[in-house]
């Protein structure tokens, strides 16, 4: 019985610490709150960046299916509704139309490195791929 309770107690504490490990790693501002910040990748439901937004934590691996995500504080899914896009990461990332990482895609570069052969860190438009991007990496 003794065994069985303390056993109980490492597993709480493991469950708490691997929490607390998990919200140190979050960004200042945090991710998915409707702050579009540093080091988040943002889509937003309007062009030129309006219209509600999806803040990602960027590095924290792809995102392969935008049904999974609603622009914030909204009940619109973010699958093939986003309008613009911006990117505060120091990564490059690439939105895609399919879900999986599949289908044509768009390139942004990293923040603060502005627009190349029209490869640009932010969008205020998608044109092509407007209300089309369904995951991203
Ligand atoms: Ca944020
Ligand atoms: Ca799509």
């Amino acid at each position: 019985m003794i065994k069985q309770v303390a056993a109980t107690l490492l597993a709480v504490s493991a469950i708490l610490g691997a929490t607390a490990t998990n919200s140190s790693a979050i960004s200042s501002d945090g991710w998915e709150n409707g702050n579009c910040t540093a080091d988040e990748f943002c889509l937003y439901r309007n062009t030129y960046y309006s219209g509600g937004v999806m803040d990602f934590l960027e590095g924290s691996g792809p995102y392969n299916n935008y049904n999974n995500y609603y622009f914030v504080n909204t009940a619109t899914s973010v699958n093939n509704n986003a309008s613009s896009s911006a990117n505060n990461t120091v990564y490059e990332v690439r939105m895609y139309a399919n879900t999986g990482l599949g289908g044509p895609s768009v390139q942004h570069r990293a923040v603060g490195s502005g627009c190349v052969s029209g490869i640009c860190p932010a969008y205020h438009s998608l044109g092509w791929a407007d209300n089309v991007i369904s995951s991203h990496a």
